[in-house]
């Protein structure tokens, strides 16, 4: 790992020392530590008023019991968290993770990496971060609803439209949102749209949440195509994951003329020459819930399914992580490289290993984080917040509009902090300091809380 700043290494000790077991945390942590020696040596009044100390520190960690009852009758039971990281620009905002590897370590990266992104998305939103070691998979409905009112029951006290605004993640789509929001409000007694984020479009959701995350990380990496005069036209993309963000992200690749050959769950990986024929993923993971074996079993022989191999040896122009942690390697790295890919952009939180992002960014294959490519589910999710605040509901179009001004924004601003520190065209200094920043700023004017 290369070296921090001197007045950055004995807090990110301190980090490690404070939150031990947590890899994933001090991964994050050391990312934008970083990132922020230039800004540390510029502003010593960060450092005074111990404003990167206090940002590593979540200002609340909830960790509570949740019970439930399964269709045989038997009682379950899961741990439920929600870690409130930092609230200097408006109530913690960020998604929930159901999945059998969630514990704190991964919820307290999640919340810190959030801050940085909902920074940069220029929405008036903190950081947080939730979940449970709850596995969706082979759950009955009735089963994850009454794992997900069993939840609230604890969680609700801590929520609010001011307070803190919860949405998905991996495992927590529009099924579970609505659990979630049909407790609280009864619980509450309260129509409290605003409480929550990714709800159906009949009960207080926005449209476009649900494409989101997934349209504006192609909608960033068409930014970046278009810094060299070129577009998605005739490219030939990898996306990983199956899931909200890669389906969407598929999407709008396709509709922007890039051709995506290949995507994975986590049982193994789908390459389809032809082009991933969308309706019919989407029948598959979002209607049925179903694996991608089924991809491969319904087109037949033009397809080939890999359960033993890396989806990164498939050879791309343009590489889209959008399925979980550390899932490209340096192995991966070294393989895209090998096979000419220029672009890599984060579609998920922290998918590449930083290994990996130096092998990339040492090739110089374009590199774009997470916490500025995929902040546009966020964003829209403040834009749902927005659209409750004053009872209204907009169109597609225009939402889609703003979700792409605003990653056209966030596009900009990585690429003249980056040029403004001395990093031009790195894209991870850019949003680490882009997005420190105004956090910072914040911190600093609302003293020492
Ligand atoms: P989903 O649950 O909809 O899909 C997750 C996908 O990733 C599935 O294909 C899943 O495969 C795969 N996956 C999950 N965990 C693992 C694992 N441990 N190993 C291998 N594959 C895995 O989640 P999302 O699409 O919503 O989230 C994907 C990523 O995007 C996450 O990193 C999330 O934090 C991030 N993100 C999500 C946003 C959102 O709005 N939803 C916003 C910004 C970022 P399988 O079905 O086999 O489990
Ligand atoms: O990682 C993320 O940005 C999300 N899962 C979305 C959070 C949100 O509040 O919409």
């Amino acid at each position: 790992m290369p070296d921090l700043h001197e007045k950055l290494a004995p807090i990110f000790d301190e980090v490690v020392a404070r939150n031990p077991g947590e890899a994933e945390f001090h991964q994050a942590v050391h990312e934008v530590l970083e990132s922020i020696g230039p800004v540390v040596s510029a502003n010593p009044e960060y450092t005074d008023a111990e404003v990167i100390r206090r940002l590593c520190e979540p200002e609340r960690q909830i960790i509570f019991r949740v019970p439930w009852t399964d269709d045989s009758g038997k009682v379950q039971l899961n741990r439920g968290f929600r870690v409130e990281f930092n609230s200097a620009l408006g109530p913690y905002k960020g998604g929930l993770r159901f999945h059998p590897s969630v514990y704190l370590g991964i919820i307290k990266f999640l919340g810190f990496e959030q801050i940085f992104k909902n920074s940069l998305t220029g929405m008036p939103i903190g950081g947080g971060k939730g979940g449970s070691d709850f596995d969706p998979k082979g759950k009955s409905d009735a089963e994850v609803m009454r794992f997900c009112q069993s939840f609230m029951t604890e969680l609700y006290r801590h929520l609010g439209e001011y307070t803190d605004v919860p949405a998905g993640d991996i495992g927590v789509g529009g099924r579970e949102i609505g659990y979630l929001f049909g407790h609280y409000k009864r619980i509450t007694n309260r129509y409290e749209s605003g409480v929550l984020t990714g709800k159906g479009l009949t009960w207080g959701g926005s449209r476009v949440r649900v494409e989101a995350t997934g349209y504006g990380t192609a909608f960033f990496v068409a930014d970046m195509l278009a810094q060299e005069g070129s577009s998605f036209e005739g490219r030939q993309v990898v996306v990983s994951g199956a899931g909200n963000v890669a389906i969407y992200a598929i999407e709008k690749v396709h509709q922007m003329g890039g051709k995506v050959v290949a995507c994975s769950d986590s049982n193994g990986y789908v390459m389809d020459p032809a082009g991933i024929d969308l309706d019919l993923l989407k029948e598959i993971k979002e209607a049925k819930r179903g694996r991608l074996t089924e991809y491969a079993e319904r087109i037949g022989s033009r397809v080939k399914y890999v359960s033993d191999g890396s989806i990164w040896d498939v050879p791309c122009e343009i590489a889209l992580p959008c399925a979980t942690q550390n899932e490209l390697n340096a192995a991966g790295a070294e393989r895209l490289i090998a096979n000419g890919c220029q672009i890599v952009a984060e579609g998920a939180n922290m998918p590449t290993t930083p290994e990996a992002i130096r092998l990339l960014q040492s090739a110089g294959v374009k590199f774009a984080p997470g916490k500025a490519a995929n902040a546009g589910g966020v964003a829209t999710s403040a834009l749902e917040m927005q659209q409750n605040a004053s009872r209204d509901s907009w169109s597609f179009e225009y939402t889609e509009e703003r979700l792409a001004e605003i990653m056209r924004s966030i596009h900009t601003r990585c690429l003249e902090t980056a040029e403004t520190f001395g990093a031009p065209g790195d894209y991870v200094v850019g949003a680490n300091i882009a997005g420190f920043t105004q956090v910072a700023d914040a911190m600093l004017a609302l003293g020492i809380i």
